[in-house]
């Protein structure tokens, strides 16, 4: 059973990267930008929470996400490992989450409750000016209002290296980080993701 950790900064690739991954290892994605997105739209309470927080550029409170995930876990308790030698592995891709040392903390044991724990964390590095010019891009599309400023990219950069940075050392002490370069063809960054996979699985 893989469960990778997709990290880097706001707008790294994660989320673009995580649609071809799910497809190739048959993993169940769970992204909490995605599941904060889709509360915001529902209007429930946590959603206008959130967004309150998420259009100012602001992580949401741990156990906020925590709970999201606890909750995503328990509705896929059943995802297994299957053969790994043709492709079918199954497991799950955490996009964009842990974004802080606590919920690194709480996934390890919400994970270890369900007899598995975290195979590796695959970070994207891409420089600020690049993260800047693809949030801008995709904001002229996507509406989403932390998309659409060059100070709201700011500031999720600095909260970035704030509170997630912090996160690499976590699993690095762990010996399961692995650093990719996020700048370069969206296929070739895939397969440099693919052949790290392969190597810890086979
Ligand atoms: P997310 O939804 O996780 O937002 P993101 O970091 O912007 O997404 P991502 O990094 O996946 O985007 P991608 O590069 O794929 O979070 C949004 C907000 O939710 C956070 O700021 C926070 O407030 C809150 N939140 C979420 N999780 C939380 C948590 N765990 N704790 C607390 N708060 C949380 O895409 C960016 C663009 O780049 C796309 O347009 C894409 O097409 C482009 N792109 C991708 N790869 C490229 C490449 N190689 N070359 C050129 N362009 C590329």
């Amino acid at each position: 059973m893989l469960n990778l950790v997709l990290f880097g900064p706001p707008g790294a690739g994660k989320g673009t990267q995580s649609e071809y991954l799910i497809k190739k290892y048959n993993l169940v994605h769970l992204s909490t930008g995605d599941l904060l997105r889709s509360q915001i739209a529902a209007g429930t309470e946590l959603g206008l929470r959130a967004k309150q927080l998420m259009d100012q550029g602001l992580l949401v409170p741990d156990e906020v996400v925590i709970g999201m995930i606890e909750a995503k876990l328990r509705e896929n308790q059943s995802i297994n490992a299957t053969s790994v030698g043709a492709t079918s592995v199954g497991g799950f891709i955490f996009d964009g989450f842990p974004r802080t040392v606590p919920q690194a903390v709480a996934l390890d044991e919400l994970l270890s409750q369900h007899n598995t724990k975290i195979t590796s964390m695959i970070a994207l590095a891409v420089d600020s000016e690049e993260l800047t010019r693809r949030l801008l891009q995709r904001g002229q599309t996507s509406g989403r209002p932390d998309d659409q400023n060059e100070d709201l990219i700011r500031r999720r950069v600095q909260e970035y290296n704030d509170k997630t940075a912090p996160v690499a050392d976590y699993y690095s002490q762990q010996g399961k980080f692995a650093a990719i370069d996020g700048i370069g063809e969206i296929d070739s960054i895939f397969k440099e993701i693919c052949q790290h996979i392969d190597e810890s699985i086979a």
